[in-house]
């Protein structure tokens, strides 16, 4: 077992941020307004890049094994799971709740002081490992687990079509339903073999993708059609979560501090 360990630490990829933002600052390209958010968005050809996602379970026995697991669930015993993560009370608990794992899940700097962080990673949506690059593991890792959330805020209700890719396992939810399940790999990250009519919700709408890798190709991949390009997504494109999270933030949106409300009211 010789792999090249490139998992970084929050604390150099902070650093990277802000050295990138120093360079756009210098480069005078910083020209945004304090209120101009990108939201990410969705079509055809448009797949999402940036995910809330939750650090790697590595050696989770296989995918056959995985698939019947509710990590979220083990590791907050029982507070928060699949489904209810996916509805604005549970995102809104997981935003402070640690969710700790048996060592055994640990390797690699995941979860490696016993709490499995969320953190905003992009996936390279034409990478066929990346489950593992997205946070920093070495492409062929195996046995592991990725976990990722968004949030679509829809000017309406509507049925769409969700087209995911994905090797091995595939679950996913939307509002605290599931939605999808097929444990059959798609056979390529930007390949598709099971197109899923959803129903989504005037206002927020939160999904959760889970997906677990035992050999071979690990990745995840997810796009609408050119009919919900209007949609808006979070993370946003500079990877802001917490701050424009649906229905966290329309809650509190009486306080000052957080302005989502205000920045959606057109
Ligand atoms: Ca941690
Ligand atoms: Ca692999
Ligand atoms: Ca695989």
């Amino acid at each position: 077992m010789c792999r090249a360990f490139a998992f970084h630490t929050k604390a150099e990829s902070n650093m990277q941020r802000r050295m990138i933002l120093g360079i756009t600052l210098a480069a005078g390209l910083a020209a945004s307004p304090a209120f101009a958010v990108t939201f990410q968005h969705t079509g055809d050809d448009g797949w999402i890049e940036q995910w809330l996602s939750m650090e790697v379970v590595m050696n989770n026995g296989g995918f056959n094994a995985s698939g019947l697991i509710d990590f979220i669930s083990d590791g907050t015993d029982g507070d928060i799971t699949h489904e209810s993560v996916t509805t604005a009370k549970g995102l809104r608990k997981l935003e402070t709740a640690e969710v700790k794992l048996d060592d055994k899940y640990s390797d690699f700097g995941m979860g490696d002081d016993g709490v499995w962080d969320w953190e905003v990673v992009a996936i390279d949506t034409n990478d066929g490992d990346n489950m593992a690059t997205s946070w920093g593991l070495a492409a062929g890792s195996d046995d592991i687990e990725w976990h990722g959330i968004i949030v679509l805020e829809s000017s309406k209700a509507r049925s769409a079509t969700m087209h995911p890719a994905h090797d091995d396992w595939a679950q996913i939810w939307i509002n605290g339903e599931q939605v999808y399940d097929n444990s059959a790999w798609t056979g390529g990250v930007r390949t598709v073999t099971r197109p899923t009519d959803v129903d989504l919700e005037s206002g927020d709408n939160i999904l959760l993708f889970k997906c677990g890798e035992s050999g071979g190709s690990a990745y995840v991949n997810l796009h609408f059609e050119d009919t919900e390009s209007d949609i808006d997504i979070v993370p946003t494109e500079d990877g802001e979560f917490w701050r424009y999270a649906g229905g966290l933030a329309v809650e509190a949106q009486d306080k000052a501090a957080t302005t989502w409300g205000g920045l959606k009211a057109r």
